[in-house]
């Protein structure tokens, strides 16, 4: 981790930006590094929006990724880090599943501060919390 990441505390919790780029397994493994760390998890707008505003950057917005999956084949989500899914903030016809390949969350795709399903696959930046 490096001077580029950024955090806040939100709810007595720190959000962390990590500006660099991994898959989404990666993402959590690297926050599991923290003590109590995870991708985070989102259960309402004040929590959206304190992660959305870490990821500005001028006019524009990181796409990254959030503790969100879905189930396997189930068309459920959860959160990384076992909490409920009790939120959502998606885009407008998102989760779409794009090529039945997307299954990972990310913030700020299309819309600032929305969420769309996407390809685990994918490296992005992401946000911790702890
Ligand atoms: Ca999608």
């Amino acid at each position: 981790y490096n001077a580029s990441d950024l955090c806040v505390q939100h709810d007595g919790c720190t959000y962390h930006l990590v500006r660099h780029a991994v898959n989404f397994a990666s993402a959590e493994m690297h926050c599991r590094r923290f003590q109590n760390g995870r991708l985070v998890s989102i259960h309402n707008y004040c929590q959206n929006q304190a992660v959305y505003r870490l990821t500005r950057k001028g006019c524009r917005a990181l796409r990254v990724w959030i503790g969100g999956f879905e189930l396997f084949k189930s068309y459920k989500f959860i959160w990384t880090d076992g909490s409920s899914w009790n939120y959502n903030n998606w885009v407008p016809g998102q989760p779409d599943n794009t090529a039945n390949v997307e299954d990972c969350v990310e913030m700020n795709w299309h819309t600032r501060s929305k969420w769309n399903d996407h390809g685990c696959y994918n490296r992005k930046p992401f946000v911790c919390h702890y």
